[in-house]
């Protein structure tokens, strides 16, 4: 009986440290303030400069990553956030609503040899959350990939999400996620999403592509592995089918 109460606990210990257990960026300007290298759910810094990745952030305060979902600080270096957008009726979707992330900097929009190197201790579906004007400088359009314009994403066979969870309501585009720059509640752009599988292990994501406009986001989800054990077959298709 102590042997099992034993492993319950560590197996909870596990789950409690997180999906992501390191990110190592390379390429990005790495300042040592400001534009500091990529931080993740659970990390804490020191803020560097006033009213930022949040508005009322103080320098010399502690600030740790959360969980995703609206309202969720975007980058390291600025005050942008993504936010429920009821206006279009645009809720965050409810698959990435509670996701470990990954808040870079900015200004690592425009670095030709950006590079995260993410390890993740579990399998899970990675997001990428990529603004709309890749490419055609258009936030009502998806983004598009082309030799100069994150062609990566293409190689890499990551898929653009089909839920219809977009202002259009249409599948046949990606599902989008709204974004307040400078956490002001005006929404001024949008970001569609891409989908990934991964296992345990540690993957590269490359640059960004987007001077002038917005980092790329990253949300790691587990997969459902549980729910499938558990042989509760249907629900774990129907959550499949939710999150893609
Ligand atoms: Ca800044
Ligand atoms: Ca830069
Ligand atoms: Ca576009
Ligand atoms: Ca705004």
């Amino acid at each position: 009986m102590a042997a099992l109460c034993l492993g319950v606990s560590l197996s909870l210990s596990a789950a409690a440290a997180g999906i992501i257990g390191n990110v190592v960026e390379t390429g990005g300007d790495n300042e040592a303030t400001d534009t500091i290298v990529a931080q993740w759910t659970g990390q804490t810094w020191t803020v560097s400069i006033a009213n930022e990745p949040v508005p009322g952030a103080l320098v010399g305060d502690p600030y740790t990553v959360g969980y995703f979902g609206s309202g969720a600080p975007a980058f390291v270096d600025r005050a942008h956030r993504y936010l429920n957008d009821p206006a279009n009726s645009l809720p965050i979707p409810g698959y990435l609503v509670g996701g470990e992330y990954i808040m870079s900097g900015n200004d690592n929009r425009d670095n030709a040899t950006y590079q995260l190197d993410v390890t993740i201790t579990t399998p899970a579906t990675v997001y990428m959350l990529i603004d709309n004007r890749l490419s055609d400088g258009d936030n009502a359009t998806p983004p598009t990939f082309d030799a100069t314009h994150m062609q990566w994403i293409v190689d890499q066979g990551w898929a653009a999400t089909a839920n219809g969870l977009n202002r259009f309501a249409d599948p046949a585009r990606p599902d989008e996620v709204a974004f307040d720059e400078g956490s002001n509640d005006t929404i001024e752009q949008w970001y569609s999403v891409y989908a990934k599988d991964f296992g345990a292990g540690t993957f590269t994501l490359l640059q960004a592509d987007n001077g002038g406009r917005n980092m790329y986001g990253v949300v790691i989800v587990p997969e459902p592995t549980s729910l499938v054990l558990l042989g509760l077959g249907a629900f774990g298709l129907l959550a499949a089918r939710r999150r893609h």
